[in-house]
């Protein structure tokens, strides 16, 4: 089935936040961030803004009705800053005129006088401030310090990600609209409505009753919009009550930028030992995230980080630490993957460079290390693993061999262009990490004419989702797809949702949708039978028919719709779906956080010219476990994306802060993002076919996520051929891996001889 949102995205129909028709009378938001990273405010002049044509108020935290406070795991964010600020950008002031320009204009004519403040913005530096977010947290498996005396190498070093910006084509927005009784209705661009309610009803004071929090659907979220969508909704909430009139506020792309936080920075030290047989038998690391300046999502990041610290290997022993680093930095935040990408890359790291030492390809430490069914990650959950399956299958079909000559060939024909290959084997636990998160809702309706409403809690951001649930709908019920809508989410339709995140909002929302058209599908059974005179085990519907053992009736979807109707059957069902059987013991850190693991291997080819630095990804041939997939479109659809958007984040995606806390990559032209040309000119993608049961809606398993990592391989393959023209290249552990540093390193202590 196509993606029921093509066409209206073709046709430019689509309804995103900035095309809500505005209602009469609506006013527009602009907001005034601070200008400095850390300080102290001896003054804030708004007068002369309030002074500017069009202009109806300014806002500061002197008009926040309830607390000044938007942190979602830790109330450490204040909404507006009060006697302090901490990040460049951090919302001072909000501005409301008669229209975008005049508030904008008056936002340029504020001024904050701020006696400044040390400004960190180095997470290891932080931390040895004692400047953390939460106590460090560790992860144990077996007994490191014994283990390093069986090792016959043992290999340190240290490995630093950059950040990432989410870049999603719609940029954060909200539009609140004052209803009776004091109500208030606010569409949001966000993943996560009810965390919006949440923000609002705080700094509003009102309950959340009165928060009717509407999404329309998203231009990309990539975890932006998980948690910060709400400081624009609170804002606008808040202008909306003291005005009584409509409020908007869409922000513009270099403010979103500057303000908003992005993927966490890592900089982490590794120590890795390995027997004669290079089996590894243990693993230390220590990980510093760069928070930002408040907590945010960070603590449930820096948990995933620690999740898939091993990635796909089975290590005996393991000590990994985690520091959660306070910074002067916009608050981090989720982002595909949610920490899980920094944590392999360190691995990857590690065994590359004990590679590199014993002068022998990495592929042969990765594929000996892969883990088997029943071999437990460090958090105590046993693997049920198709790593070795999907390593075999991508060695076979792609032939390895093959390209391992071509590669080979290639560098010893040529001097100036050299190749380089990696493989990257990818293990993604699915689930939210915290239990709680994983139960969603939905809410089906039959109407008298046998068309069928489905609204759940899940966000439509362009994955697809909302495709997935009409296929769960029209399956369970056997009808045609075109019978069913999909409406999109609100607080009002559906209560305490999770965020549309975690890889695992199809699989929540799907499998709420799946008992709800059960139980539907159950009572018109009843009623069917009823209606034939025959035994309800006798009753099965099929392609919008009633059948009897088998034979079709004369009775089809429609006509029992209305002979329930008639007889006073409910037609609707809300239904509530909650993952059976995980748990976590934060105290020990172990359980059985995941319903379950996607797996995959990406085997990366790149193409180095040595005289400018510059590269292609030549190709990108992954085995990926699906499960059985239930959308092989859209599914492909995210693989393909998600392997871009990790070969940016490795290779050329650059966020730079300077020492006082700007950031200097706050347009386009300044934050270069894979484009059509950057895209790697062979993209195959082949299904690991298993039969093995699963948590996965309809034994889908969940895509979102797992392939962004596949495009660490980009390093990796970069690295290696860097290294094939100069093999005394010491090359740090440090991506994105640019032009420029790719030139240091092809140059890096290298006698020219050529
Ligand atoms: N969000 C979240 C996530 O709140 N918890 C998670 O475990 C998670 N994982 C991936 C992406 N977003
Ligand atoms: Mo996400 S990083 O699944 O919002």
């Amino acid at each position: 089935m196509k993606n029921i949102d093509a066409i209206g995205h073709v046709r430019g129909e689509s309804i995103y936040l900035d095309d809500i028709p505005l209602i009469q009378g609506t006013l527009f938001g602009a907001a005034y961030g601070s200008p400095v990273a850390h300080g102290f405010i001896r003054a804030l002049d708004i007068s002369a803004a309030e002074q500017h044509p069009g202009v109806v108020c300014v806002l500061t935290y002197r008009d926040v009705r309830g607390e000044n406070q938007i942190g979602g795991i830790i109330p450490d964010e204040p909404l507006f800053a009060e006697q302090h600020v901490h990040f460049c950008g951090m919302p001072m002031a909000f501005v409301i005129a008669v229209s975008e320009k005049a508030a904008r204009e008056a936002v340029g004519m504020i001024k904050a006088e701020i006696e400044p403040l040390p400004v960190i913005t180095d997470p290891r530096e932080a931390q040895t401030n004692g400047a953390l977010i939460i106590p460090p947290r560790t992860f144990r498996l077996g007994d490191v310090d014994e283990a390093w005396s069986l090792c016959t190498h043992i290999v340190e070093g240290r490995a630093d990600t950059n950040g990432q910006e989410h870049l999603y084509i719609e940029t954060q927005g909200a539009y609140a609209i004052p209803q009776e009784n004091n109500v208030l209705r606010v569409y949001s661009s966000t993943q996560a409505p009810t965390a919006v309610q949440r923000a609002v009803a705080k700094v509003t004071g009102l309950p959340m009753h009165a928060l009717d929090i509407s999404v329309t659907r998203l231009g990309g979220g990539f975890g932006g919009k998980e948690d910060q969508a709400n400081v624009w909704a609170a804002l606008c909430a808040l202008a909306c009550m003291r005005v009584g009139k409509p409020v908007k506020y869409s922000v513009p792309r270099t403010e979103d930028m500057i303000m908003t936080g992005k993927r966490h920075p890592y900089s982490s030290d590794f120590k890795i030992g390995l027997d004669k047989d290079l089996k590894i038998l243990a693993y230390e690391v220590t990980f510093y995230q760069n928070a930002g300046a408040a907590a945010d999502l960070s603590p449930a990041v820096l948990e995933r980080t620690l999740f898939h610290c091993t990635n796909s290997y089975f290590v005996p022993h393991v000590r990994a630490t985690a520091y959660s680093c306070r910074t002067h930095l916009p608050p981090n935040t989720a982002f595909r993957g949610f920490g899980g990408p920094q944590g392999m890359f360190v691995i990857e790291a590690a065994i590359a460079k004990t590679a590199e030492i014993l002068g022998i390809d990495a592929a042969v430490i990765q594929k000996r290390n892969l883990h088997q069914t029943g071999d437990t990650f460090p958090y105590g959950q046993p693997a049920e693993s198709e790593a070795h399956a999907c390593w075999q299958k991508a060695e076979d079909l792609y032939v390895v061999t093959a390209i391992r000559k071509e590669v080979e060939e290639f560098n010893h024909s040529h001097i100036l262009f050299k190749k380089g290959m990696a493989f990257m084997p990818v293990c993604f636990g699915i689930s939210f990490t915290k239990t709680l998160m994983n139960q969603a809702r939905a809410l089906v309706h039959v109407y008298t004419d046998g068309s069928v409403l489905v609204t759940t809690g899940a966000v439509e951001m362009g994955q697809g989702v909302n495709t997935k649930m009409m296929q769960v709908a029209a399956t369970v019920l056997s009808i045609d797809p075109g019978l069913v809508k999909i409406q999109s989410t609100s607080t009002y339709k559906i209560a305490n949702t999770s965020p549309s995140a975690a890889s695992a909002t199809a699989d929540l929302n799907g499998k709420a949708v799946q008992m709800a058209c059960t139980e539907i599908l159950r009572r018109l059974k009843e009623v069917a039978a009823r209606e034939l005179g025959v035994a309800v085990e006798l009753i099965e519907l099929k392609k919008g028919m009633v059948r009897v053992d088998g034979v079709p009736s004369d009775m089809d979807w429609k006509k029992l719709v209305l002979a329930a109707f008639a007889r006073r059957v409910s037609l609707s069902e809300h239904a509530h779906y909650a993952t059976p059987g995980i748990h976590f013991d934060p105290e020990k850190e172990k359980g059985h956080p995941f319903a379950y693991h996607v797996y995959g291997t990406a085997i990366v080819v790149a193409t180095m010219d040595c005289l400018r630095g510059r590269y292609t990804i030549d190709a990108v041939r992954v085995v990926h476990d699906f499960g059985v997939s239930m959308n092989s479109l859209i599914d492909k659809g995210q693989i393909e994306g998600g392997i871009v958007q990790g070969i940016g984040w490795m290779t050329m995606e650059e966020v730079l802060y300077d020492t006082s806390g700007r950031l200097r990559s706050n347009t386009l032209s300044t934050y270069k993002v894979p484009d059509i040309y950057s895209v790697p000119e062979e993209i195959s993608i082949e299904a690991l076919h298993t039969e093995r049961d699963n948590l996965a809606i309809f034994r889908s398993k969940a895509v979102g996520e797992p392939p962004l990592m596949y495009g660490i391989g980009a390093y990796f393959a970069l690295r290696n051929a860097i290294r094939a023209f100069n093999p005394s290249a010491d090359l740090p552990f440090s991506a994105p891996l640019t032009p420029e540093k790719a030139l240091m390193g092809l140059y890096d202590k290298q006698h020219v001889t050529a």
